[in-house]
């Protein structure tokens, strides 16, 4: 396959300007906003210009279809509320520079996906867990997003775009290619990381309603302060965690609403986020007893409290025979390669219910993502692209 690796790096700088924001090359591109669509409107543009069928579903998941049985390749185009160029960008450009070549040279059979909302405005991996059936639709348009808009009032903007679903069938396999976004790669020195394994992952809101009250005049033994039933949560929860967790275990408290949120107002509610991955359901199960218990005993000394819904994703083990392709093409590529386990979620996860999936990743810069200074080094971007490309040649029906 003709692939043009400069192509595919200025396809990538292109789609960086919509949403571009912060320093270095950052972009603000959460799902449904305007540059989300306008990034998808273009990639479709793209997928059409390269002889693939564009079709939008009804949640915003964007497919470029080629005819008959085919790969899939992809991944999503949407951002984190401060989010780096690559994460989810990558996947979908290689794709696309991929699925480009193969029409030019007319085969492999390849079509590329680009999915909504993976970074979980609305949940976790929201578009292609509604694709795959791990989320019933219906009861997807009622999550709300930090803002406490539902699913179901965001999706309008897919509004004429969207088209007939998309049936599963037709691909023989997924191949998602992405960052690291941690620092094993950047660390060992190889260019290509091979997915055994993605995390399973657990995530749910935590409320403690107290009593708000004037900061000045209350005094400190008759407070019931919803904050300080959140610190005193988080230091139990680190403490009791000790005996159950490995080194790979994270949990993190990411999303905090303080009510009023006003220096001088006793906080009369906290509501946060907890959310928890490791590669054990067990642990995962035994992490979430300790988590309601915890919470319960706080409580005790007068709070009200309530748990949202549970949001949980299973680990997921790759398929060996695709995983063994992407090794094949690193080993064929000459470069540095590793197995690795993915301690970040990706629509692979939701895709394994369909069809058997594996994923590649290239060295993140420091480790860092989730931010606007998330990077790779061109040359690794270019790596992973080539080895993509040779694996998905193999593997394509
Ligand atoms: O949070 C995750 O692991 C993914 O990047 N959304
Ligand atoms: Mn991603
Ligand atoms: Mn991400």
């Amino acid at each position: 396959m003709p692939i043009q690796p400069q192509r595919f790096l200025d396809e990538l700088h292109k789609l960086r300007s919509f949403g571009a924001a912060g320093v270095g090359k950052g972009v603000v591109r959460p799902a449904y906003s305007t540059a989300d669509m306008a990034a998808r409107d273009w990639v479709a543009e793209r997928m059409a210009e390269a002889g693939l069928m564009p079709r939008f579903d009804e949640v915003g998941n964007l497919f470029g279809l080629t005819e008959g049985p085919s790969l899939l390749l992809g991944s999503h185009t949407d951002s984190q509320p401060e989010g780096g160029w690559l994460d989810g960008a990558l996947g979908v450009m290689a794709a696309l520079e991929i699925a480009r070549a193969a029409q030019e040279a007319g085969g492999p059979a390849i079509s590329v996906v680009n999915f909504q909302d993976e970074e979980g405005r609305f949940g976790v991996t929201t578009g292609s867990g509604i694709w795959s059936g791990g989320l019933v639709l219906e009861e997807a348009d009622t999550l709300v997003d930090r803002a406490g808009v539902p699913l179901g009032e965001a999706r309008k903007v897919v509004g004429h775009r969207a088209g007939a679903g998309v049936d599963a069938s037709q691909f023989s396999g997924f191949l998602e290619m992405h960052i690291e976004q941690g620092p094993t790669l950047d660390v060992s020195g190889d260019r290509i990381g091979v997915v055994e394994a993605i995390v399973g992952i657990r995530d749910m809101s935590i409320t403690f309603d107290g009593a708000q009250n004037h900061a000045g005049t209350t005094p400190m033994g008759t407070r019931r302060d919803a904050a300080q039933a959140m610190m005193q949560f988080n230091a139990l929860l680190n403490e009791r965690f000790r005996n159950v967790v490995t080194p790979q275990t994270v949990w993190t408290i990411g999303h905090v609403n303080l009510h009023p949120n006003a220096a001088s107002v006793v906080p009369g509610r906290a509501q946060f986020s907890m959310q928890w991955r490791d590669s054990d359901k067990d642990r995962l199960d035994r992490m979430e007893a300790i988590i309601r218990e915890t919470a319960e005993e706080v409580a005790q000394s007068g709070f009200g409290l309530t748990f949202g819904p549970l949001l949980a994703l299973e680990p997921v083990a790759m398929d060996p025979t695709l995983q063994n392709g992407l090794q094949e093409a690193a080993r064929a590529e000459g470069v540095a390669w590793r197995d690795m386990p993915s301690g970040a979620l990706h629509d692979a996860t939701n895709v394994a219910r369909l069809m058997p999936v594996a994923m590649l990743f290239v060295p993140s810069i420091g480790g860092i993502s989730h931010t606007f200074e998330e990077d790779t080094a061109e040359a690794d971007l270019v790596t992973g692209l080539n080895v993509l490309a040779r694996a998905a040649a193999a593997l394509a029906p």
